[in-house]
């Protein structure tokens, strides 16, 4: 089989940039609308990194079905998220930060999504507790508005240092087996090295997955 899915959920607060990702990732505009409902966008790409494999690897070849699943990011609507990761049975979660916005707010929207993914892995939380420590799923943090950081790295850095050190913690020891990774972008930068870091959130996923 050449083609294999990704599945991934793009959650986070209002107006952090999840709706502007996706539309990245499928090639539209980037109009503004708000998100009312979970909206599924599905799309073949071919990643970056595999057109620099050798003619002699069939990763060359292969294509990737990704999923992308945009939610609505108003706290009355956060239940989306949890309806999103379960119906699309998320492989990876991509939690979007806005540096621009109140960190105590993205912080409990975080805390929520940990407990929506432990919420999908059984209705008893022991139960839940126990599988999530072997639970397969990629957890991405993504500060987006890089540029309204100056595209200072150390800025982002600094960010999740001082606001969500301890969430994200508590994540990694609720899934240790989790894949936890963080990057900072900005989604409406059109130039290529932009996109290649876009691409590269897609590849991480991938390789965790399919190659680890
Ligand atoms: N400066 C800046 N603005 C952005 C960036 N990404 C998105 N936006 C803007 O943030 C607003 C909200 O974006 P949207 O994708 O609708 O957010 P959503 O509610 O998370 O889906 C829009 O006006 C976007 O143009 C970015 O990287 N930098
Ligand atoms: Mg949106």
């Amino acid at each position: 089989m050449l083609t294999r899915d990704l599945s991934v959920t793009i959650v986070g607060t209002t107006g952090v940039g999840k709706t502007t990702l996706v539309k990245r990732i499928e090639g539209g505009d980037l109009e503004t609308t708000t998100t009312i409902d979970i909206e599924v966008t599905n799309k073949k790409i071919k990643l970056l990194s595999q057109s620099a494999r050798s003619s002699f690897s069939i990763e060359k070849y292969r294509t990737y079905k990704v999923t992308a699943v945009d939610c609505p990011g108003d706290i009355s609507r956060y239940p989306r998220w949890f309806s999103a990761l379960k119906k699309y049975r998320t492989q990876g979660i991509i939690f979007m930060i806005d540096p621009t916005q109140d960190f105590r707010i993205q912080k409990d929207a975080l805390i929520q999504t940990s407990n929506y993914l432990l919420m999908t892995l059984d209705r008893d939380v022991q139960e839940a507790e126990r599988k999530a420590l072997k639970a397969k799923v990629v957890i991405f943090l993504l500060v987006n508005k890089l540029d309204l950081l100056d595209y200072n790295q150390q800025r982002a850095d600094k960010v999740i240092a001082e606001n969500f050190t301890e969430t994200w913690d508590g994540l990694k020891r609720r899934f240790p087996q989790g894949g936890h990774f963080w990057e900072a972008i900005s989604a409406i930068d059109p130039t290529t090295e932009a996109y290649e870091k876009i691409d590269g959130i897609f590849e991480t996923i991938r390789w965790y997955f399919y190659e680890k």
